[in-house]
């Protein structure tokens, strides 16, 4: 089990946030409703050959278990969560990353993107998740698969990821471009970006 190192911090809770026991639901639009048969994972942009895989492929990447904190923007964490699923780390065994590469943009259903530094995306505590605390995701928490990223705000970690695209320059995702910070880093607030 990887534990984020945010979890160990003596105060574990970022400025401007407070505690919730319960796992609210929040993204734009309505659930999509994902066929795990149907569902493909894209690996495009910035690399040698792009490379699409079934589930099943996927799932056979190197798995990894991550115990994190959520850290919402709209101010509610939530400690302890673990996590199973697929390291993006893993990734880089399946595809040949051109050396411009320095951003990535994750993709999600339904046109839904966020951006992160590459770095961050490869970053030991980051996975692809299929389970939380024990039991499969839900649909309305991103299954089949999700993106966590636990040191970011948590509008980082898209759900029903359909794929990642590696970049070289940065570029605002769905929520970015609408006003939400590039990076996202909760313990300097990084909320918004400045109007
Ligand atoms: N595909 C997709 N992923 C998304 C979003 C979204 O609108 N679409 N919203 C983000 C935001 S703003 C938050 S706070 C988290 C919420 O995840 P949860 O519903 O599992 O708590 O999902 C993130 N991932
Ligand atoms: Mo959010």
């Amino acid at each position: 089990m990887i534990v984020s190192p945010d979890t160990e911090r003596e105060n574990r809770v970022p400025p401007g946030q407070h505690l919730l026991e319960r796992w609210p639901v929040l993204h734009h639009g309505s659930v999509p409703e994902i066929d795990e048969k149907a569902w493909k994972f894209k690996l495009s942009g910035l690399v040698e050959r792009e490379a699409v895989f079934t589930f099943e492929e996927f799932m056979a990447f190197p798995r990894v278990d991550v115990m994190s904190d959520i850290h919402c923007v709209t101010r509610w964490s939530r400690l302890n969560n673990t996590w199973e699923g697929v390291s993006t780390s893993g990734i880089k065994d399946r595809v040949s990353i051109l050396p411009e590469a320095k951003y990535v943009m994750v993709h999600g259903a339904r046109g839904f993107s966020t951006n992160l530094l590459l770095d961050d995306f490869f970053s030991e505590d980051v996975l692809f998740a299929v389970k939380h605390d024990g039991k499969d995701l839900t649909a309305e928490h991103g299954a089949p698969v999700r993106l966590v990223v636990p040191r970011l705000y948590f509008w980082k970690s898209a759900k029903w990821v359909t794929g990642v695209e590696f970049m070289a320059e940065n570029r605002p995702g769905f929520w970015e471009s609408k006003g939400y910070h590039m990076h996202g880093d909760p313990w300097k607030e990084e909320r918004y970006s400045s109007p």
